[in-house]
Order: structure tokens, then sequence, then C-alpha cells
């Protein structure tokens, strides 16, 4: 198998996290994104993805696109460990939840993006659409709270849901939007989750590759 992506990209996450969880060997072409550039992207991504982005998931003569489609591919394709639970109603909260990931919280990146990373002086941001933006955040980090309750993953084992919620998370806490740590549940999760070996290969893949971001986006004060 052979994955189209980018450690900066929260769609990415997705399969690669669950590739490193279900140890599934495979190569990889890594698609770049600067600030002055937008991505880059190879020539054939067109021909394999019809909307030109990334994740895409390449199996034989398979090109399969959509980071919520690939998961659910690799999870058949390698049943073991599954990332999905077992009874049906589960199943349906656990892809609303992975939905919650990719479609309430990981969209709010943009403005986080193009306002913060992008804007070190706070001055020059524009703060209502900051602040809207934070709070829609913490509407969702709210919501995960009272999902987590006393689970250890959002659907009791480690699911798709896990991996679909994190990714975004872990990149806004990059740029100002992190979750409150009075929200306990959610604090622990995060914590948990950093510590489990697929999701901690990602995250050193994802600190190499924003360590030049990160220092480009400090205010010019706090530069050596
Ligand atoms: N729904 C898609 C979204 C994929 C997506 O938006 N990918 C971004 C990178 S995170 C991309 O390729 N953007 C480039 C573009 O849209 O031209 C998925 O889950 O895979």
């Amino acid at each position: 198998m052979k994955l189209y992506y980018s450690p900066l990209s929260v769609y990415s996450a997705k399969p690669r996290i669950a590739m490193f969880e279900k140890a599934i060997a495979h190569e990889t072409r890594q698609v770049n994104w600067t600030p002055a550039t937008g991505w880059i992207k190879p020539e054939e991504l067109a021909r394999l993805n019809p909307k030109a982005q990334i994740p895409v998931l390449v199996d034989g003569e398979t090109a399969i696109y959509d980071s919520t489609i690939i998961l659910e591919y690799l999870d058949e394709r390698v049943p073991k460990p599954a990332l999905f639970p077992a009874g049906v109603a589960e199943r349906a909260r656990c892809r609303m939840l992975e939905d919650l990931g990719d479609t309430l919280i990981a969209p709010n990146l943009g403005v986080l993006v193009r306002e913060v990373l992008l804007k070190p002086d706070a001055s020059a941001r524009d703060r209502e659409a900051v602040a809207q933006t934070k709070a829609e955040l913490a509407r969702q980090y709210q919501r995960l709270e009272r999902e987590l309750g006393k689970r250890e993953y959002l659907c009791g084992e480690f699911s798709v849901a896990d991996i679909s919620c994190f990714s975004p998370i872990n990149i806004a806490s990059l740029m100002e939007g992190a979750p409150s740590p009075e929200l306990g549940n959610l604090a622990n999760w995060v914590s948990r989750m950093s510590k489990r070996p697929s999701v901690a290969r990602y995250l050193a893949e994802f600190a190499e590759a924003t360590a030049p971001l990160r220092a480009s986006s400090q205010p010019a004060s706090a530069q050596a």
C-alpha cells in the first residue's frame, strides 16, 4: 500500500495513526505545505482523487480517497485490531463522533492558521473571527467531555472516533485552541492518547514537521 499524505494535514493523521495501530507496512508519498506556497501537489493527485486532496491510499490498482472511507477500508482489509465497536448502535455513535472531529472541530483550523499561526503579532489579528472560532471549539470540547464521561476512549475501546477527534485538537493546541484543562475527562484522554504508541509515533512526525512553523510563528521578541 502507498499513502499520499502530509504530517501537517489534519485528515492525513487519520490513516497514518490507523496504519501504525494495525502495523500495516506501507510506502509513503509526502505532500508538502508551506505558508508561501500552500499545498504542493504531485501531478498524479488529481488522477487519484477528483478533489485533488490528501490523504489518498493506493492499494494495488485501487485508489481510495477521503480519510473516513480510507479508515473503513483499512478496517475491512486488516480487521485486527478493530477500529470500530461491535454493536450496531455503538458503531453509529462511533461514526457520529468521527464526524464531529472531521466536520465540527477540524474546519476551525483554517481561521487559526490564518489568524494565529500566520500572524504572530496578535494586534494584527481579526479578533472577532478568533473569538468565534475559540467559542465554537469550546462548545465541541464540552460535548466531548460529556461523551467521554468515565470512558477510557470515546467508544470504550480505541476507535476511529478517537483518531478523528484527536488530530484537530492536537493541531488547534499549537495555535491557542487547546481545550480548557478544567475539562478533566478530555485532558486525561488527550494525555492517554498521546502515550499510545501509534499516536506517539504520529506526534513525533508532527513535531518534526511543525518545528520550522513554530519557530517562525514566535513574535520577534521571543525569537533567539
Ligand atoms: N474530507 C476529506 C478532506 C481532505 C482535505 O481537506 N485535505 C486537505 C489537507 S488536510 C487538502 O488536501 N487540501 C488541499 C485542497 O483542498 O486543495 C478527508 O477526510 O480526507
